[in-house]
């Protein structure tokens, strides 16, 4: 897959290509990124890239002409990509939004700074926006590599097993069980007996239990809505009998005092 960023500042992006997923990625062949200076294509001494705003107010914009001619530019290397504009009004990357971008022949990730894109430039070249959440960054790079991170692993070829990606936390929705390595104690604290004991069905039913344990107390949001198999139905009904036990029944609280997510 070819991957062309459009960035101000380029020099952000060689060490994250140089490694891991990503590195591995690009030796085999599979991802191909390139950066694109936006600075290359401002053509006043100065390279300059943004400008103060119509109407005034603090902060600058991204002047439309460098961007444009960068899109050019882009879109002879890359014909069959429309470009995506990484901002904090885009819709939000998701694990599924991840996947249909690793689906794509090529992507052009347009890195946005300042306070934004000049919005006739946006509206007319830039037909797609992509978030990584609901936080302020200073710019669109690190959102460009987070979009990179997660659609790269997603190539076929680029993990280990090609189910790997299949068994990830969030494929299936739900959070993943503890991992454990040598030694077997560490500060006092022994590995889970049960990962040791060879015993495969009791090792997968134990995981399957502290996957759905730890979703049901950090992201409670991921089992709202998904549909649940017969093993998991019948654990959280195990989890509930549980909490029946211990809660006196119709007294108190409808819900539990604190602080609840999502
Ligand atoms: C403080 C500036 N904000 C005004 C209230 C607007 C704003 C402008 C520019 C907020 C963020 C940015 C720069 N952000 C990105 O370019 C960005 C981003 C993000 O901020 N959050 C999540 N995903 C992304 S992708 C690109």
């Amino acid at each position: 897959m070819r991957i062309l960023v459009l960035s101000i500042f380029p020099q952000l992006f060689p060490s994250f290509f140089a490694h891991g997923m990503v590195r591995l990625a690009c030796e085999r062949g599979l991802l191909a990124p390139q950066v694109i200076d936006l600075r290359d294509f401002a053509p006043d001494p100065h390279r300059t890239t943004d400008d103060r705003p119509y109407g005034g107010g603090s902060g600058m914009v991204m002047k439309p002409e460098p961007l444009a001619a960068a899109l050019d530019h882009a879109r002879r290397l890359a014909p069959e990509a429309s470009p995506i504009l990484l901002s904090a009004q885009g819709r939000r990357l998701t694990q599924e939004a991840a996947l249909e971008l690793s689906r794509r022949p090529a992507l052009v990730l347009v890195c946005g700074r300042y306070e934004g894109v000049d919005d006739r430039l946006c509206e007319e070249a830039i037909p797609e926006e992509i978030s990584i959440g609901d936080y302020v960054l200073s710019g669109g790079e690190v959102a460009a590599m987070v979009v990179i991170d997660a659609v790269a692993r997603l190539l076929p070829g680029v993990l280990g097993s090609p189910d790997s990606a299949a068994r990830d936390s969030f494929a299936d929705g739900l959070l993943e069980h503890p991992h454990y390595t040598r030694p077997a104690v560490f500060a006092g604290r022994a590995v889970p007996e049960v990962l040791t004991s060879g015993d495969h069905r009791r090792i997968a039913r134990w995981r399957k239990e502290a996957s759905l344990w730890r979703t049901l107390v950090h992201r409670p949001d991921l089992l709202r809505g998904r549909p649940l198999d017969a093993e998991e139905r019948e654990i959280l009904g195990a989890m509930q009998e549980t909490l029946a036990g211990i809660l006196p029944p119709a007294e108190g609280p409808a819900r539990p005092p604190g602080r609840r997510r999502r």
